[in-house]
């Protein structure tokens, strides 16, 4: 079963969200195994948007990123990467699908609400930039075989 990295940028608080998309993970079926609220870093920043320093608009990213606090959020399902970024839509949310977290909550290229991991390479490794070992929770969900049938869980 896979593991994603789901992050929720200052906007999520300030807007009185975060209750309202968390909730879109669950009813979609990914198990939450790792939950916290943090302030990034300019050094964690960094290397996390590694792909994004050399843009103009980095500098103003990493200020928006690291001005308040953040919430990272690790979840678990058949096929969480590529699920995580269905929900999460399109970077650019004037063009992201309406039903989709960007879609529904911004107007925004910047102000986009949400990050989530692009691959399940990334996901492996932005998982372990957030999360100790012992943060990760490998726990029984009862309504497990209400979310997935016999096949999908091989
Ligand atoms: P993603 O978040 O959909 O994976 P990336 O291209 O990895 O998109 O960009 C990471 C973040 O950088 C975006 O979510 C957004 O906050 C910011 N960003 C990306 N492109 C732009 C831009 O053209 N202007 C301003 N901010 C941008
Ligand atoms: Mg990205």
């Amino acid at each position: 079963m896979e593991r994603t990295l789901i992050l929720f940028k200052p906007d999520v608080l300030q807007r009185g969200l975060l209750g309202e998309v968390i909730s879109r993970f669950e009813k979609k079926g990914l198990k939450i195994v790792g939950l916290k609220m943090l302030k990034l870093s300019p050094a964690v920043a960094k290397e996390h948007y590694a792909h994004l320093t050399a843009k103009p608009f980095y500098p103003g990213l990493e200020r928006f990123m690291t001005h308040q606090p953040i919430v990272v959020m690790a979840v678990e399902g058949v096929e969480a990467v590529e699920v995580g970024r269905k929900l999460a839509g399109v970077t650019n949310s004037r063009k992201a699908e309406a039903g989709t977290i960007r879609g529904d909550f911004s107007n925004s290229t910047s102000r986009n609400v949400i990050h989530a991991s692009d691959s399940l390479e990334t996901a492996g490794k932005e998982v372990a930039r957030f999360f100790r070992k012992e943060e990760l929770f490998d726990y029984k969900l009862v309504l497990h075989e209400y979310f997935y049938a016999e096949d999908e869980l091989k």
